[in-house]
């Protein structure tokens, strides 16, 4: 993998980001595609909009089809028929929301499959070797995604099984055609983080992920932490903050020097009829949109708003088709890569702060 940062802006960042697979530029949102799929859309209308890196699942992936039918297909690429880059996080989030049905030790981490119940055991050696194996342009380590709130003491048990878990993964690669990604945990608390970072920036890393983060903390605390840690992170490697979020998190990210995101947001939303446009959210349920014959977002250019009213998106939802999720997902990742892209482009002029304002001031004026 190669990333080079190309232009600043304070400390917001284009750059651009080479792996095994193809090329993105940064600041980039991957879409979701937890089981090999993006739910309610193509790889033919993920590349329309521009996304040339989505995000896959190690634990997800494991379970279901598994690495032997994997590896058959020839790769997660010819499995998937998506042939651009994929990153796949390491199920070191996914394992942990599962509570009871999930046993830590120092060795890994055993866990009962949500869909019937088996055992597993999932090893930070294990999950370097999958990704390595299904052909990921980029893997994240194995990690424990410290819970919120959490003691002082707690989190920083966790944070230091992380590092050594992290130690254990970079141990045990085996190629570079598999980028490799670090995790900074350590919870709300600044020593913590700054440890974990101080770490983990003397492993060889591809790149640095934050997170632990948008887990219930306030905002505040989250934002908190990312302008503390992503100063810290090497400047000539990429910085992924997992699982974030909304457009205002990714703008105060960005701002902090964050490259990379993901979230379930624009695709979970699209699915419950939420919709992102340049005025706000749009809540397309509402009985006022039955007879709006206007487009959704009359800034956006998706086929969606180009072809489509709200009373029809309307329709579409209340009688449960299944275009309501198709249109609505590709407008919703439509409206974040476009937020991407003009991220990208204010960092270029050297005009990002200024956008940042302009976009707030107009999407908080929502008009849900
Ligand atoms: N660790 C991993 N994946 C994640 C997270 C984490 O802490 C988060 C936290 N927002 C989302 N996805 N491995
Ligand atoms: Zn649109």
């Amino acid at each position: 993998m190669e990333f080079s940062v190309v232009r600043e802006d304070g400390r917001a960042r284009f750059g651009i980001l080479k792996g095994t697979h193809g090329v993105t530029e940064t600041p980039c949102f991957m879409p979701v595609g937890t089981l090999g799929a993006v739910k309610g859309v193509t790889w033919e209308d993920i590349k329309r909009m521009g996304y040339h890196l989505v995000l896959s699942n190690v634990y997800h992936l494991y379970l279901r089809p598994g690495l032997e039918i994997i590896k058959e297909a020839g790769g997660i690429h010819k499995f998937t028929g998506w042939n651009e880059l994929i990153l796949t996080d390491s199920g070191g989030f996914q394992v942990f929301s599962l509570g009871k049905l999930m046993k830590l030790t120092e060795e890994g981490v055993f866990f009962k499959s949500h869909i019937d119940g088996s055992e597993h055991f999932f090893t930070p050696e294990f999950v370097v070797k999958f990704e390595e194996e299904i052909g990921v342009d980029i893997g994240m380590v194995l990690d424990e995604c410290t819970p919120y709130p959490a003691t002082y003491e707690y989190a920083e048990h966790s944070m230091e099984r992380t590092v050594r878990w992290a130690e254990r993964s970079i141990n045990s690669r085996t190629t570079d055609k598999t980028a490799l990604f670090g995790i900074v945990q350590g919870g709300v608390y600044d020593d913590l983080r700054l440890r974990c970072v101080e770490k983990l920036v003397k492993l060889p890393f591809d790149g640095y992920a934050i997170g632990g983060l948008s887990v219930g903390e306030p905002k505040e605390e989250m934002y908190r932490i990312t302008k503390l840690v992503a100063p810290q992170l090497p400047k000539d490697k990429p910085r992924y903050l997992m699982g974030v979020g909304t457009p205002l998190d990714i703008l105060e990210a960005v701002e902090s020097g964050v490259d990379m995101f993901d979230c379930v947001m624009p695709t979970r939303n699209a699915r419950n009829g939420t919709l992102f446009t340049s005025y706000g959210k749009v809540n397309i349920k509402k009985a006022k949109y039955k007879n709006d014959f206007t487009p959704l977002d009359p800034e956006c250019d998706c086929y969606t708003c180009k072809n489509f009213t709200k009373a029809y998106l309307r329709h579409l939802y209340v009688t449960g088709n299944v275009n309501s999720v198709i249109l609505n997902t590709i407008h919703n990742l439509h409206f974040y890569e476009k937020l991407m892209e003009k991220i990208r482009d204010s960092i270029k002029e050297e005009k990002f702060s200024e956008f940042k304002v302009d976009f707030l001031r107009k999407f908080k004026g929502d008009k849900s």
